[in-house]
């Protein structure tokens, strides 16, 4: 694996999902792997978990690693060519990305969709940027359109808490005060679409996503009858995918809020949302601490996903 972007590059996922568990089981197996290679993080955007558990996973690799917050003591960069230099931006990102792959053998990548611009969101424009100019491997570490690390940490809690061979898994749509990007439904979308799941996805009118990552799977607009039966119900906002209304909030509707009323038509599912999460917005108190919540487990998982993406990416370079 030279680059880690989406669902497509983990080639067989049943076989990533195995690698993923016996990683799991030993996550210092590898540790010889990424010695004296220097793993750099560049995040546009805030962050938590990914910034963690992706310097977790490659210390867990013996990879040396370096974290930089671009909003916070570099440069201000510019990201469009052809523009004249007389406003804040004293660097270019086509100086900068070289540079910075100058510096390290890895690079992940975090992005987030302005919101404002659909087509340079869903180009990748920064991300594909990155893969072209620096030189080295790159990987998502949630990009404009897609949060492949998290989906692919969803899928290892997914399996590893399924009580039948195919449970039914429903995404829902959630209200939030902010607008948010669609990446991390995208990427649900995408995996789930490939993993051997009965996948719904709910949302309001107005909320649907793009067909890339939809894929054809069934779309119910009656929040209620989608989570009936549902093994699994992850939760996310997202703000509005179509034009004219692209990046715009639709709907605050708190009938949308998961609640126990909600939880109690399904097959006593777990709970699932990849965090930060606003509580009694997107899920009450008594969901996400019930015992079904699985929110936990599904955040330490993205120390395994970002493990095996690494481990990877460092097989390949060898
Ligand atoms: C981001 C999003 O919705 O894409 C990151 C989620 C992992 N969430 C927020 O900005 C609150
Ligand atoms: N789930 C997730 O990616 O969290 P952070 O934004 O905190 O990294």
């Amino acid at each position: 694996m030279n680059t880690y972007t989406n669902v497509k590059d983990l080639g067989d996922l049943h076989q990533a999902v195995q690698e993923a568990l016996q990683v799991k089981q030993d996550r210092f197996a590898y540790k010889s792997l990424g010695e004296n290679k220097t793993l750099l993080m560049v995040f546009f955007n805030s962050s938590l978990r990914t910034r963690l558990s992706t310097q977790k996973a490659g210390m867990n690799l013996g990879m040396n690693t370096m974290v930089l917050d671009v909003n916070q003591g570099a440069w201000k960069l510019e990201t469009e060519r052809g523009v004249v230099m007389d406003g804040d931006k004293s660097e270019h990102l086509l100086e900068a990305i070289p540079v910075m792959g100058s510096y390290c053998d890895v690079i992940g990548v975090r992005s987030f969709a302005g919101l404002h611009d659909k087509a340079f969101d869903y180009e990748e424009t920064i991300l594909n940027q990155f893969i072209r100019y620096s030189g080295k491997p790159v990987f998502s570490m949630e990009s404009a359109t897609a949060h492949p690390l998290q989906a692919f940490a969803d899928l290892i809690t997914i399996e590893e808490h399924k009580r039948t061979a195919r449970p039914k898994v429903v995404l829902t749509w959630a209200p939030h005060p902010r607008a948010l990007p669609q990446a991390v439904p995208n990427s649900f979308a995408d995996f789930m679409n490939e993993a051997d799941v009965d996948f719904v996805i709910t949302h309001p009118k107005g909320y649907e996503l793009d067909e890339r990552f939809v894929r054809g799977a069934r779309v119910e607009y009656d929040q209620m009858k989608a989570l009936e039966g549902a093994d699994f119900v992850y939760a996310k906002n997202w703000s509005a995918y179509r034009d004219p209304h692209y990046g715009q909030i639709l709907s605050t509707d708190r009938s949308w809020t998961v609640s126990k009323r909600h939880m109690d038509v399904t097959n006593n599912a777990c709970f699932m949302h990849c965090l930060p999460v606003r509580r009694n917005m997107i899920v009450t108190d008594e969901v996400i601490e019930s015992p079904r919540s699985l929110v936990i487990p599904e955040a330490a998982n993205r120390e395994i996903s970002a493990e095996v993406v690494l481990k990877r990416i460092l097989e390949e370079a060898k």
